[in-house]
């Protein structure tokens, strides 16, 4: 600044100094990466005192780079939510009586131990949701309380999601979340089958403002093709969309395997000596020609060949899937044919092709010995009903329910929601629901009194958001390009109100027998303590000692960035990462375009691709007899909306308000053939289930397909969920089966059921 040269200049430096003095006591700017979907955006929160008066985007975030989505205004919106639980509730008589921390957790203690002790470890079950995977504090001590628990009854929402994918690429590259991505910045072809990124802003593939990525793409000549029954967002944003029957998708698949070896298209470049299987998957494809496929998915034979040729001849090219390709009888099948395509084309670790991103945390494709390793196990047990092998170390939600109304030895007695609303988001939630009512006792870990924790005898609610710290411990393994970032808490917490991951530790203290009024953070160091010994031995005092000033969470961060692939390494790489060099960088620190890393991301046995594995090839046969199923005369898909998420932001003003959006679109044919009128109300009908939707029509329809959002049916008594109760939409999983699932992963089936549609009165 240039010398003050008059009395002038100097008044309004006073002017401005006390501006800026208003401006640091009342108004400041937190960052906060939106823990809402999986676009992770980074966010600006401003805030007067205690007020937020503004969210948008952070322009400076080396991620998100000024994007948000009409959600973001939900962190505000929530944290302000009457409905949002503050305390803790205790059910009385049937009734829910506010509680204070220590009664909640004295109750825990009074009801939980007697019946592990009575019914052994496998009495008590846990049910993960989707935010879990957004909530560090969540995740990460949740290993925790499950190794106090010890009992193999654990369920989460990745078996209505993605779990066809983590066995696939588990079996395939050797760990459950080594999921390639397309590198949209530098591709030219995208294939994207069962997904909107438009709308659901990328799924296992975290890729803020996709508008503008797509948009980029195609500028410099790049082509985007769309597979998807109904003509979507992201179809309109493409230069091709095709309709395909649900559920057929891997019919498609095998068309496109079939062509790329039947015209000689198959080049695997530098992947030739990274992988194994490639003669058998030729082998296994040869029955499968797109002729034969074209009628069963709905794809021209030609269209079929017509987009081999493009995989396989564009430079740069990637085939992306999605819940779609997930949520059906065939989910694995799907999710491996998709990699093995950008196998085949030479186009899987390829810039611009399907890439993986090098997470600067917790990725286990980053720990241990690189190249090689033990590989995914599955199937060490089986549920004690429907006999499903566990995954991962879970079973089916789907089985949640038989385990718990099936008398008998092993029954669950105990259940511990956290951050879920099974009763809406899983198939036949009324039979669930009936269920939790039978139990001894219930916990859940939830932020509303909704569907789900209803039934429970203790709710512990979260904080809001913008009270607690963020580490992104799942999206940075999924995102376009490397980074980290870190977000404090925003906002101080109001009153008593524990974190997460300290609810976690006390119930886990609680099984242990420490009792509810332990010290947690002795607790806590005790158990980092035996970790550490474990993972770095002699170097343990060292280790906790340069961790010593940070607790719970934010301390596990820390750990795992200084030991993770970019760290510090405790002071041996002194240029590398910190979580103080990350706090540092409020928009972020960037770590680069993603690179490649066969063979380094292995943790196969073999150290090589496994592109055959035994499992899958052996399903394929379940395809083949499948070949000449008829196609039902309707079946109904799922579809998400912008200004929602699941079952669990209906209560939120600004997301609430607008026309209703729980419709059933259908094609203006089926409109017609079946007497339904646009606005008008029609029945859905699966067997004895049967939903009542209003209708919308839709050119945007594949003919004899019907879409209804899932996450809706409000409706249910007990809940404290004022806005959302309004309107409260139908439930699409009240009619769908609980017992139809991929067998490979037991992923439920959420597509492609058959339903019957008619127009009531
Ligand atoms: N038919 C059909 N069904 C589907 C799908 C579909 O496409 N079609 N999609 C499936 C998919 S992909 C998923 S991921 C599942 C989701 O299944 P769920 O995770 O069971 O459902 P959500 O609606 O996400 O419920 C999240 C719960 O977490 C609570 N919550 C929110 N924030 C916090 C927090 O910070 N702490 C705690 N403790 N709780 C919190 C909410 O109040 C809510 O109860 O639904 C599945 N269901
Ligand atoms: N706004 C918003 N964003 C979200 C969510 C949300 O609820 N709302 N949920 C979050 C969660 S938990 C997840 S898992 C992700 C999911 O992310 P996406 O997978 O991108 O989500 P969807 O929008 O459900 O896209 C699935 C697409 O598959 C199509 N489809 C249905 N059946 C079939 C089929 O058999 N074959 C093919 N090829 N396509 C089919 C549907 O028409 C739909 O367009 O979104 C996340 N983001
Ligand atoms: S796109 Fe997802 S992460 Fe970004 S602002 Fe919207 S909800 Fe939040
Ligand atoms: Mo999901």
């Amino acid at each position: 600044m240039p010398a003050l040269q008059t009395h002038h200049d100097r008044r309004i430096v006073v002017l401005i100094e006390a501006e800026r003095n208003i401006m640091t006591e009342q108004t400041s700017i937190a960052h906060r990466i939106c823990p809402f979907c999986e676009a992770c955006c980074g966010l600006e929160i401003e805030l007067e005192g205690k007020k937020i008066t503004r969210i948008r985007a952070d322009k400076a975030d080396v991620f998100s780079a000024g994007f948000l989505c009409p959600k973001a205004i939900g962190l505000k919106e929530l944290h302000e939510d009457p409905d949002r639980l503050r305390s803790p509730l205790i059910k009385r008589n049937g009734k829910f009586i506010e509680a204070s921390w220590d009664e909640a957790y004295a109750e825990i203690e009074r009801r939980l131990p007697p019946v592990i002790a009575q019914y052994g470890a496998d009495a008590v079950a846990t049910v993960l949701g989707n935010p879990v995977s957004h909530k560090m504090g969540l995740l990460l001590y949740f290993p925790k309380l499950a190794k106090a628990l010890g009992s193999r009854n654990i369920y989460s929402a990745s078996s209505v999601d993605q779990i066809p994918k983590m066995l696939s690429v588990g079996l395939m590259f050797g760990s459950w979340l080594s999921v390639p991505v397309p590198d949209i910045e530098r591709s030219d072809f995208l294939l994207i089958i069962g997904a909107n990124p438009m709308v659901s802003n990328g799924s296992l593939w975290t890729v803020p403002d996709f508008r503008s990525k797509a948009k980029s793409l195609r500028e410099r000549g790049g082509k985007i093709v769309v597979i998807d029954p109904r003509k979507t967002e992201t179809a309109e944003v493409a230069d091709a969309h095709h309709f395909i029957r649900p559920g057929a998708d891997v019919f498609f698949l095998l068309g496109l395997v079939h062509t790329l070896f039947d015209e000689k298209l198959v080049r695997l470049g530098r992947l030739a000596e990274h992988t194994l299987g490639v003669e058998q998957v030729d082998e296994a494809v040869k029955e499968f020609a797109p002729e034969r496929m074209a009628r069963r998915c709905g794809i021209a034979a030609a269209t079929i060949r017509e987009l081999a040729r493009s995989l396989a001849t564009s430079e740069r090219a990637a085939v992306y899937g999605r819940i779609g390709t997930c949520t059906q009888e065939y989910g694995s099948l799907c999710s491996w044919l998709i990699d093995v395509i950008n196998v085949l084309t030479g186009h899987l670790d390829q810039e611009g092709g399907a890439m993986f991103p090098k997470a600067a945390a917790f990725a286990a494709n980053t720990r241990g010995k690189s190249g090689s390793g033990r590989g995914v196990i599955s199937g060490r047990h089986h549920s004690r009903v429907s006999g499903m092998a566990e995954i991962s170390g879970e079973f089916p939600l789907t089985c949640l329910a038989e385990e718990i109304d099936t008398p008998g030895t092993g029954q669950i007695k105990v259940l511990i929601a956290i951050a879920g609303n099974p009763v809406l988001s899983a198939p036949n939630g009324a039979r669930l629901a009936k269920a939790l009512d039978q139990l001894d006792f219930m916990v859940s870990m939830d932020i509303y009194l909704n569907e789900t924790s209803r039934h429970a005898d203790v709710i512990l609610p979260g904080l809001s958001p913008l009270e607690e710290a963020h580490y992104d411990m799942t999206f940075t393994q999924f995102s376009y390009r490397n980074h980290a970032r870190y977000s404090p808490p925003a906002l101080a917490t109001e009153g008593k109100q524990p974190d997460e991951w300290e609810s976690m530790l006390r119930i886990a203290a609680i099984v242990k027998g420490l009792g509810s009024n332990t010290d947690i953070d002795v607790f806590d160091d005790a158990l980092l303590e035996q970790d550490l010994q474990r993972s770095v031995g002699d170097a343990s005092a060292h280790v906790m000692a340069a961790l010593r000033p940070l607790r719970g969470a934010e301390r596990q961060v820390e750990l795992a960035l200084r030991s993770g692939p970019y760290g510090d390494q405790f002071g041996q790489q002194p240029d590398g990462l910190t979580l103080a060099k990350i706090k540092a960088a409020p928009s972020g620190i960037d770590l680069g375009a993603l690179t490649p890393r066969i063979p380094e991301v292995l943790r196969t046995p073999s150290g090589k691709i496994e592109l055959a594995p035994q499992m899958l090839l052996a399903d394929l046969g379940r395809a083949s007899a499948d070949l000449e199923a008829p196609a039902p005369d309707m079946v109904i898909i799922g579809r998400r909306q912008l200004r929602s998420n699941n079952s669990w932001m209906h209560n939120l003003p600004a997301l609430a308000k607008g026309t209703y959006r729980c419709t059933a679109l259908v094609h203006p044919d089926d409109a017609q053939r079946l007497h339904l009128v646009d606005g008008g109300m029609a029945q859905i009908r699966n067997g004895a289930r049967m939903i009542t939707a209003q209708v919308e029509i839709s050119a945007g329809m594949m003919p004899g397909v019907v879409s209804l959002p899932h996450g809706w049916g409000h409706d249910l008594p007990g809940t404290q969920l004022a806005l959302a109760g309004e309107r409260p939409g139908v439930n699409l999983n009240a009619l769908l089966d609980e017992n139809l699932r991929d067998p490979l992963s037991g992923n439920a089936v959420l597509s492609g059921v058959a339903v019957e549609l008619s127009a009531l009165e």
